[in-house]
């Protein structure tokens, strides 16, 4: 839904113009998977679909939310009653972000809000980050807060861990608030410090494809905290602030002295091999090689993913296999895991063969249809009118 219809269905809504129209995007990761909550490296950039959000500002300390994608209403909250993990519908999102705005001092007496969101939900794209982001945006320039955009994502990673309770890093805030149009973003997650990659793809003859597998994956469930625990526990053996600090140099030492952690060893040796592939990821890009050397690592982070940490799926190791079979540069999993999305990097002159071929892979498997569209890197959350 673009910005008139949205400024639109406000008006309809509320009965009178919104003050603003804000969006923000989802986003696919390129490389650094489960790193960010290790203070390790990511390399995101943002994909063309957003939340979109026309917004104006209350007095009475109210906070009402829309969606035009759902059938649900408008919620009416007060400001002063918003209570962590206390809703369980998506207005959770949006409500976590006023009341983290607030509970860092900031003066948010009330919005009106309608949104609507193309970023598909579910599909490891980062829709959740793009409903907080769009909303986080509106409120910093309508209450004049100044806050930079790497500010907006870490109040909003605190919306999502407490006030949701879902145990997220910050890469997803962080890649919407922050991406640019033609670019991927190398996020160092500890200090935020960042750097635009540009990426070309098109100009190189390749396309990147993402291959939503529809097995939908949800964060607060168990797996992913898990995952986290583990990789904290690891750390905390290894005596070290976060698996960031073991060099990939010192990795086979680090495993020997984890004895018989088996399940430890499997996500430490996942976290640094991975921020060692991050790290390749941006020299291949930066020394204005050949992209096409860049399949190869996307391939085994996947395998990493798969085998040591864990987080995979056969339906997400049937977009990889089969693109790969069919003459993909490289592929794997992107977000989070457990369904979701992949993405598979290939020549744009077997983008058509390759997803006929991974179609057919999941209708013989009974899977559901996958959807496949290309990604080309877009703009970051930003003010449309
Ligand atoms: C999800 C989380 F929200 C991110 O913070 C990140 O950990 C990702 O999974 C895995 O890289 O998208």
């Amino acid at each position: 839904m673009g910005a008139q219809e949205v400024r639109e269905g406000f008006v309809r809504l509320y009965g009178a113009e919104p003050e603003g129209v804000w969006a923000a995007p989802g986003r696919v990761n390129l490389i650094g998977e489960h790193t960010d909550y290790n203070d390790g490296f990511v390399m995101p950039f943002a994909l063309p679909h957003t939340a979109v959000a026309a917004v104006s500002r209350r007095t009475d300390g109210v906070l009402r939310l829309h969606s035009a994608d759902l059938d649900s209403g408008v919620a009416e909250l007060r400001l002063d009653d918003l209570r962590p993990e206390s809703d369980k519908s998506w207005t959770a999102y949006p409500a976590g972000v006023v009341w983290a705005l607030r509970e860092a001092g900031h003066a948010v007496t009330g919005a009106d809000v309608h949104l609507s969101s193309t970023v598909p939900s579910g599909a490891g794209l980062s829709s959740s980050a793009a409903l907080e982001v769009v909303v986080a945006l509106a409120l910093n320039d309508l209450y004049d807060l100044g806050l930079p955009g790497w500010q907006l994502a870490r109040l909003c990673q605190r919306a999502e861990n407490v006030y949701v309770g879902a145990p997220t890093g910050i890469m997803d805030q962080t890649a919407s608030a922050c991406c640019e149009a033609g670019h991927a973003l190398f996020l160092d997650t500890r200090d935020l410090s960042q750097k635009q990659i540009p990426l070309d793809l098109a100009a190189e003859g390749l396309r990147l494809l993402v291959v939503d597998t529809q097995v939908t994956h949800a964060h607060s469930d168990g797996e992913y905290g898990k995952r986290r625990a583990g990789c904290e526990k690891g750390a905390a053996l290894l005596g070290v602030d976060a698996l960031r600090d073991i060099a990939y140099a010192d990795l086979d030492a680090a495993l020997d002295r984890l004895g018989d952690e088996e399940e430890v060893r499997r996500l430490v040796r996942h976290v640094v091999t991975e921020d060692q592939r991050v790290e390749q990821v941006v020299s291949l890009l930066e020394s204005g090689g050949d992209t096409r050397a860049v399949g190869p690592v996307l391939t085994a982070g996947h395998a990493s993913l798969r085998d040591d940490f864990r987080v995979s799926c056969p339906e997400l190791d049937l977009v990889v296999d089969t693109a790969l079979a069919h003459g993909a540069l490289g592929a794997r999993m992107t977000g989070g895991g457990f369904g979701g999305s992949a993405i598979v990097l290939a020549e744009a002159t077997d983008v058509e063969a390759l997803t006929k071929a991974v179609e057919e892979a999941f209708a013989a498997a009974g899977h559901k249809a996958p959807r496949v569209f290309e990604a080309v890197p877009a703009a970051g959350a930003r003010r449309l009118n």
